[in-house]
């Protein structure tokens, strides 16, 4: 398989602590891909033009984030992240487009402030973003108490320590830790679990 990736991208490592715990890491090729040059062929192969993009050993694309965890997943016949049973798999999905939520906000709101030209800087859509990401990192601070960290995880806790992750590294001041204290320990315990420890991003 190969991964078209950027080493600080939230959703890339979502896939790379996936492929991690599931023992696959090394079946998997990393192609650096910048999606936002003009250059890149990334649209070939991902019609939104987005990192990251999988090409399956038979050559068949997969997109976005959830859809290539989920195939890994699938790839692996002991570990399941993605829980079989209905009702765990749906609070687990939920749970982790929460945590895509707030990584989506968080992107809006950083392309609103950093890369949007100043005068045309839109006030409005930086707050409802910011909104977001707090009532999404609400809804994992309320449920942090069931969440793994050293033992058993599902998609759910990967979604969201990907996406805090990303806000420690594009927004320290973003300040979450006040207002979600549950979820502040839990994020620095499973900081610590090899697969997250390994993929932590740095600065670039
Ligand atoms: N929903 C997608 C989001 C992927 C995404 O937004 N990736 C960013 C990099 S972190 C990207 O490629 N952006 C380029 C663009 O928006 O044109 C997923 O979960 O894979």
């Amino acid at each position: 398989m190969k991964l078209r990736y950027s080493p600080t991208s939230p959703y890339v490592r979502k896939v790379s602590v996936t492929a991690i715990e599931l023992g696959l890491a090394d079946k998997i090729e990393r192609i650096a891909t910048d999606p936002w040059s003009a250059d890149t062929d990334l649209r070939k192969s991902n019609p939104m033009s987005k990192i990251p993009c999988l090409t399956t050993d038979a050559g068949d694309p997969i997109y976005d984030s959830p859809v290539i965890c989920e195939y890994l997943d699938s790839l692996h016949t002991g570990k399941k992240l993605f829980p079989v049973e209905r009702d765990a798999r749906f609070k687990a999905l939920t749970l982790a487009a929460a945590g895509d939520g707030m990584t989506d906000a968080g992107i809006l709101l950083l392309v609103e402030t950093v890369r949007r030209p100043k005068e045309l800087k839109w006030d409005w859509w930086a707050d409802r973003q910011t909104e977001t990401m707090k009532t999404c990192m609400a809804v994992a601070d309320a449920a942090a108490d069931s969440m793994g960290t050293d033992g058993d995880i599902t998609i759910a806790e990967i979604a969201i320590g990907c996406g805090l992750g990303w806000v420690d590294l594009r927004m320290p001041d973003f300040g979450w830790r006040k207002d979600c204290p549950a979820l502040a320990d839990w994020f620095e315990k499973i900081s610590d679990r090899p697969s997250f420890a390994t993929t932590m991003p740095k600065a670039a």
